[in-house]
């Protein structure tokens, strides 16, 4: 069973203004899409990885092909984004756990957005950040490409409650080289009705 491009769970000017429309329109369409092809064309290539789960090829990930980690991260990574998007006004609240565990372990929302952004701004190059729960504890981390804390490459590993896209294909239409412009923008869009729900998982 060959993987498949999710729909959007909204439209394409959704996100305005934070993200443009054109820029979910190719994020989507073709830079997802495009992961999607190549895993696949990868799979089809080895008959071992017939069939496997994309969250068992990526925790097996340093054993496989390069297009694997590569297109594999990418499909998954950008699959969790679009639900961790939502409308201005439509994502919700942190919820109580949530939040209090925020508290806990970085400091309070406010140090903790300021961390985030910290985190996807000094990534060199492309890549993402993360927010991820790792032995019981809220952590924030940073991948490089299209690695991610599911695969056993990453530094740090856990389960994932939030993530921003940070490869200039996700902002530069609109903010150019302002990466620090979109991520402070990312935060009125946040899903976090999504994420309150990937906690409670991660913690159940
Ligand atoms: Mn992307």
């Amino acid at each position: 069973m060959a993987f498949t491009l999710p729909p959007l769970p909204y439209a394409y000017d959704a996100m305005e203004p934070a993200i443009d429309q054109e820029t979910m329109t190719f994020h989507h369409g073709k830079h997802h899409q495009a992961y999607v092809d190549k895993l696949n064309e990868a799979v089809a290539a080895d008959a071992a990885l017939a069939g496997r789960s994309i969250e068992d090829l990526l925790k097996g990930v340093s054993t496989l092909p390069g297009a694997v980690r590569n297109n594999g991260g990418g499909h998954w990574n950008h699959s969790l984004f679009w639900e961790l998007l939502a409308p201005v006004g439509q994502g919700g609240e942190p919820s109580a756990d949530l939040t209090a565990a925020i508290d806990r372990d970085l400091g309070g929302l406010d140090r903790f957005r300021a961390d985030f952004n910290a985190a996807g701004a000094a990534r060199f190059g492309s890549g993402w950040a993360w927010l991820i729960v790792q032995d019981g504890r809220l952590k924030i981390t940073s991948t490089a490409n299209q690695d991610n804390p599911l695969m056993d490459v990453a530094d740090e590993k856990g389960s994932v409650v939030l993530a921003a896209d940070v490869w200039e294909h996700a902002y530069y239409l609109k903010y150019q080289n302002r990466r620090p412009d979109y991520l402070k923008a990312f935060w009125t869009v946040v899903n976090w009705n999504k994420a309150n729900a990937l906690f409670a998982a991660a913690t159940a």
